[in-house]
């Protein structure tokens, strides 16, 4: 973390990127602008996702998204007013979602079109989770584009490596709005004081704590978890050294791995008989998730390899993941090695 993240008090989201204007090298401002059109979408989601047991908003959509789910309509909602958002401030030349089939290019027929970014999103992960009032956040993930500009966008432009990434983070829509994010100079976390709309840097440089005795996985599927993790949940249950942990599983990704973030802890999603790939997709979830972990000292793998590291090869495809806590997700790891 440089000094520029060192935190001042009360500093505001705006305050905070001007700041660290710098640091986004290679950038004439728009990631700034584009972090600036995150934060504008954020708010107004935030402000549906607070009243979402008052309106009919709820409620499956009717249709369906490309992973079969049932499209709830926040996740409508908050897919439209992300898109919208980035795409009216003509900072990003094209967007993958979650609950788009395809990718949507931006402008891209303008030859005059100097966007250089394209954006992953998840809008509104856990949505199932909103009728039960339990946490969802939105998640997402920056790429600098591989084909010239003025060029339609392809594909390629959003099959990079993690590793690739230039910017990553979440909004968290739990008791308090957060997001967090990272640009590649570590993790900072800012919450939102909803009654004057203005997010303040309460969580400057975020690190995972080294360890800890939280492990986050749905034992539900335990019959079907590869060897590995089953060996490794019964490690986290034995009563030896600093264990048993205690198991926490919210079933929302950004919830989970945010307590994790500030308590210590393994978020683990392996791969079961109905998702023998794992459930969370690769693009819009893993790789942004990825990248925070490894800027706030943790790690994120497959259980075998870094999730940074996977060349995607398709929009939505799926990985397991094993991320957080550095040495709890070594343990895992050698859990999955020697099975
Ligand atoms: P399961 C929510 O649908 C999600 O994508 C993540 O947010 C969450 O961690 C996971 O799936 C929960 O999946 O199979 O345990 O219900």
């Amino acid at each position: 973390t440089t000094q520029s993240n060192m935190a001042k008090k009360n500093q505001t989201l705006g305050e905070f990127i001007i700041e660290n204007q710098a640091e986004f090298k290679y950038s004439s401002g728009e990631l700034s602008r584009l972090i600036n059109s995150i934060r504008l979408a954020a708010k107004v989601v935030n402000h549906e996702v607070n009243k979402a047991g008052l309106v009919d908003i709820i409620g499956a959509a009717g249709d369906t998204n490309i992973q079969g789910e049932d499209q709830q309509k926040l996740d409508v909602y908050a897919n439209e007013k992300f898109i919208q958002t980035l795409s009216n401030r003509n900072i990003v030349c094209g967007i993958g979602s979650e609950e788009n089939d395809d990718f949507i290019a931006i402008n891209s027929l303008d030859e005059n079109n100097q966007n250089k970014y394209v954006v992953l999103i998840d809008p509104l992960d856990g949505s199932s989770n909103i009728d039960v009032n339990v946490s969802v956040g939105t998640i997402f993930s920056v790429y600098r584009r591989v084909t010239p500009v003025g060029t339609p966008v392809t594909i390629d432009d959003f099959l990079q490596e993690g590793n690739k990434q230039v910017a990553a983070g979440y909004v968290i829509y739990g008791t308090s709005t957060m997001l967090v994010y990272t640009t590649g100079h570590g993790v900072n976390g800012f919450t939102l004081n909803p009654a004057i709309g203005t997010f303040y840097l309460s969580h400057p440089s975020m690190q995972f704590p080294e360890t800890g005795n939280i492990y986050s996985i749905n034992e539900g599927n335990y019959a079907h978890f590869p060897q590995g993790v089953k060996s490794y949940i019964k490690y986290c249950q034995e009563e030896k050294e600093d264990r048993p942990y205690t198991s926490r599983y919210i079933g929302s990704l950004v919830s989970d791995f945010h307590r994790n973030l500030i308590k210590g802890g393994i978020y683990i999603y392996p791969q079961t008989s109905k998702a023998p790939n794992g459930k969370l997709r690769l693009l819009y979830e893993c790789n942004p998730m990825a990248f925070l972990a490894e800027q706030a000292n943790g790690l994120a793998s497959d259980g075998f390899q870094r999730i940074l590291d996977i060349q995607p090869t398709e929009l939505h495809q799926r990985v397991p993941i094993f991320c957080g806590s550095r040495k709890m997700v070594e343990k895992a790891e050698e859990f999955m090695k020697n099975s």
